[in-house]
């Protein structure tokens, strides 16, 4: 563990030797230096976290200038190479303290109270106030925030909810598959080749969709609504002009007449023009008993059927959840394959243990989900490498010990994720796509937290393992992935982290149906 990296007594930002090189980063890892003898001492005033975090303003324009826009992730690992495993920050008016051992976030979530909060980013506030909307789950807070979240745990989160999510994820896989071989087929040399980031944007939106709704949209045919691509695109728009305006408070943003600002609200726009529809067009089938009772109602018919919830309460939270359901997912199904072309013993590995589950199972998909550990932890270790979120982020409410510096009651304490996640301490040779690591004997605490932890983790949590688990099955059972080996594809922050360069796959089918 990583206790007492700072020297004891050292005031602030004593260097660090330089990281391992990486693969990927060119260097860009923490390193965690050899632990110095714990010295027994009180624990260190808040005062003297190293860092820079007392000219707001100025850092926030360094920040700018150094591309902090698009490379927040490898700032971030730097200021980890530069302060050590913990350091504070001031960028405009948000402070914030970061970490990155698996230790001080278990002691942060034990400060996280019975209310958690993180950070609430502040054009998403900014426009729901703007346009008189309800917010969401996901920035609600207190009270509110927790009765709705139990209620949609019920709906979207619940263990009980896997086997009636399966078909329905299952389904739009398989679509997946079908026009995969035919692309195939058609491209005249057997195999599908290209960046299939369109592809994959449809059918993460495709099977989010299946879920909240029950209905399909027809996203992997080959004439795709206008309406329903604009809705990726807004997505995307959205959270690509989100980055720019991150730490810019709420107040001036919505006063703003920038033109960023201005695509913000026109992305958000279209995002809940779109919403709107497929919500009304279900709320219509329910109120007119349109619906045969074999089909299922989706999330968005249960919670309306159950009349727990205001209307424009669900509204909002389905919202998120259609829009948080197109890139997150996708991405990492990209990176998924991506890692797979260029591990193919492991994808072998894969194979091998999805076509054992299915002779053993019989094709009973939700079997197979239990019965494939192997696929699961090719996830986690996806999201190790490539996580969506940069940081996870929570609000102290009692003071906590952190690297032995006493932090304060109501600070925002962020977790590197990214950094965490490459950091050769935490993950032996880090650098390697390695899925057994996770399979090994012993606890891993506070490792996998892809998806954040505690009552507000990621409430599309399910739906996307489940969405990604039986993508992947049904393209291992299908078909080889192949890369061109040469190209190094990196990480820009868009918000969330997303591939520098467009993904080249190859999907060669095994054997033809
Ligand atoms: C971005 O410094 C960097 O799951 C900031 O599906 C801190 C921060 C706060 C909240 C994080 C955000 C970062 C990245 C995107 C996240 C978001 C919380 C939820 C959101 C991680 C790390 C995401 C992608 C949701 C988005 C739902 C939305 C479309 C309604």
């Amino acid at each position: 563990m990583l206790a007492r990296l700072a020297r004891p007594g050292a005031p602030r930002g004593c260097p660090r030797a330089a990281a391992a090189p990486c693969r990927r980063l060119g260097g860009a890892v923490p390193a965690v230096p050899a632990a110095v003898p714990a010295v027994p001492a009180a624990p260190r005033p808040f005062e003297q976290v190293p860092g820079e975090w007392r000219a707001g303003w100025l850092n926030l324009l360094r920040f700018w200038r150094e591309g902090g826009l698009s490379h927040l992730h490898l700032i971030m690992a730097r200021n980890f190479r530069r302060f050590g495993p913990i350091y504070r920050e001031k960028l405009g008016v948000y402070e914030s303290v970061n970490i990155l051992s698996p230790g001080d976030a278990a002691a942060l979530f034990r400060a996280e109270g019975t209310l958690p909060e993180r950070f609430r980013v502040p054009p998403w506030v900014a426009y729901r106030d703007l346009r008189h909307r309800p917010y969401g789950v996901l920035l609600k807070t207190g009270e509110a925030w927790r009765s709705e979240r139990l209620l949609l745990n019920k709906e979207a989160l619940a263990p009980e909810l896997v086997p009636g999510f399966v078909p329905l994820l299952s389904a739009v896989g398989q679509d997946f598959v079908r026009r995969a071989r035919a692309q195939a087929r058609q491209s005249g040399r057997g195999c599908w080749t290209g960046d299939f980031s369109q592809e994959l944007f449809r059918f993460a939106l495709e099977s989010v969709c299946h879920v909240l709704y029950g209905q399909r949209l027809g996203l992997l045919q080959d004439f795709v609504q206008p309406e329903l691509q604009r809705f990726i695109e807004a997505v995307s728009r959205m959270f690509h002009t989100t980055a720019p305006l991150l730490h810019l408070p709420p107040a001036l943003l919505r006063r703003s007449h920038g033109r960023t600002w201005r695509e913000h609200v026109r992305a958000w726009d279209a995002i809940f023009g779109q919403a709107d529809k497929c919500i009304q067009s279900v709320y219509r089938d329910l109120r007119l008993r349109r619906r045969s009772p074999q089909e299922p109602l989706g999330i968005l018919g249960n919670l309306i059927v159950r009349d727990k919830m205001a209307l424009d309460d669900i509204r909002a939270s389905v919202t998120e959840m259609m829009a948080g359901g197109v890139d997150t997912t996708s991405i990492t199904l990209q990176w998924a394959m991506l890692e797979l072309a260029r591990a193919p013993g492991v994808q072998e590995q894969l194979r091998a243990e999805v076509l054992a589950a299915k002779r053993e199972a019989g094709g009973d998909r939700e079997r197979m989900v239990r019965n494939t550990p192997l696929l699961r932890a090719a996830i986690k270790e996806t999201l190790r490498l490539h996580p969506v979120a940069v940081t996870l982020q929570r609000f102290t409410t009692h003071e906590v010990i952190l690297q032995d510096y006493r932090i304060p009651p109501g600070t925002l304490v962020q977790v590197g994720l990214f950094a965490m996640g490459r950091d050769p301490a935490v993950f032996p040779r880090a650098e390697q796509f390695r899925p057994q690591r996770w399979l090994g004997a012993g606890p891993k605490p506070f490792q996998g937290l892809a998806f954040g932890f505690g009552p507000r983790q990621c409430l599309g949590r399910r739906i996307a393992e489940l969405e990604m688990q039986l993508f992947l099955m049904h393209i291992l059972e299908n078909f080889k992935i192949e890369t061109m080996r040469a190209v190094e594809v990196g990480t820009k922050f868009e918000l969330i982290l997303v591939p520098d360069r467009p993904i080249e796959l190859t999907l060669r089918p095994l054997e033809g149906p």
